[in-house]
């Protein structure tokens, strides 16, 4: 199995199916479609969906039925990333390569984008036309994954923490509550939503949800480690920004960073190990997570 051709494949199945669920949006103010539309197909890597993909196809369940669910998992992210742009946060003028929401359309508009893509997920989440195929019981959890992962418990929560703690000494444990929510919650909520549409049993979701935790934080240290070390130009974004920010590499040190990464990703590989070969996808996916360059 080539990962590289899987993360292509799955990312134009995930983007055919943001286009569909666009064409919704009928009646929605141009200039709020255009820049709803503007970030959702930027060059991310709509890795979220992907993992839910992979999960619920790693349980030998087709994810046909359940893609409209699992992008909105990329829509929550994208409106995470458009307000985590504005000037009253992060201050950022590039985003994938291309000049942030804001940017490009003002900021009142982006912060409509964001608060559209935000609601039009739970829209998506509970709108027939998407979930026809997938049972109340199922959709109901996935609904819950999803809005308690992004919500005050999980990446909002992570994300104002983040924030209050700029310039500030911190500590280990204010690190690690910044980590697993503000990131680790939305890639774990990912995980747990694949392997609930693949009808998993509740010992092996406490495995997919190991492996969730784990590639979750190993996700945010990389990125910790990237803004030091990374290529701007591959990661799309300014770098060297978080020098004043809670990061591994500033409790931890670059190299302790880089140890925990290599164990965070044999402790996902570990965990799904009940999976065997159906599960090769997700060990390549902890791999390149602790190898990513963008
Ligand atoms: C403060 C108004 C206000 C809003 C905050 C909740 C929130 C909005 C932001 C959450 C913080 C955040 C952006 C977390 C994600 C951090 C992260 C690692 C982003 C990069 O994700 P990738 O690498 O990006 O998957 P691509 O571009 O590939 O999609």
């Amino acid at each position: 199995m080539d990962l590289a051709t899987y993360l292509h494949d799955k990312k134009i199945v995930v983007e055919n199916t943001l286009k569909d669920i666009c064409t919704s949006f009928t009646t929605t103010p141009g200039i709020l479609r255009n820049a709803m539309e503007y970030m959702l197909f930027s060059n991310g890597k709509k890795i979220r969906p992907i993992l839910a993909i992979a999960a619920c196809e790693a349980k030998g369940r087709s994810a046909d039925d359940f893609l409209p669910c699992f992008c909105t998992l990329e829509m929550i992210h994208t409106y995470s990333l458009i307000h985590d742009d504005l000037p009253s946060v992060d201050n950022d003028d590039l985003r994938r390569g291309r000049p942030t929401c804001h940017k490009a359309f003002g900021e009142a508009v982006a912060i409509m984008a964001g608060d559209g893509l935000l609601t039009e997920a739970f829209r998506v989440l509970t709108d027939s036309r998407f979930t026809e195929r997938v049972s109340p019981k199922v959709s109901r959890q996935i609904v819950f994954e999803i809005a308690h992962a992004a919500g005050t418990e999980g990446m909002v929560g992570g994300q104002v923490m983040d924030i209050i703690y700029e310039n500030k000494e911190g500590s280990k444990n204010i690190l690690h509550y910044i980590h697993s929510h503000k990131t680790a919650a939305m890639l774990r909520a990912s995980v747990r939503i694949g392997a609930i549409a693949g009808s998993a049993k509740t010992r092996e979701l406490k495995s997919f949800t190991r492996y969730g935790d784990a590639i979750g934080l190993a996700f945010q240290i990389m990125d910790d480690i990237l803004d030091v070390e990374g290529d701007e130009e591959m990661v799309g974004k300014k770098l060297k920004k978080d020098a004043n920010k809670q990061t591994y590499v500033k409790h931890y040190g670059i190299l302790a960073s880089k140890y925990k990464l290599e164990q965070l990703v044999d402790e996902a590989v570990k965990s799904i190990a009940f999976l065997g070969e159906n599960g090769r996808v997700l060990e390549e996916i902890a791999r390149f997570i602790g190898n990513r360059i963008s």
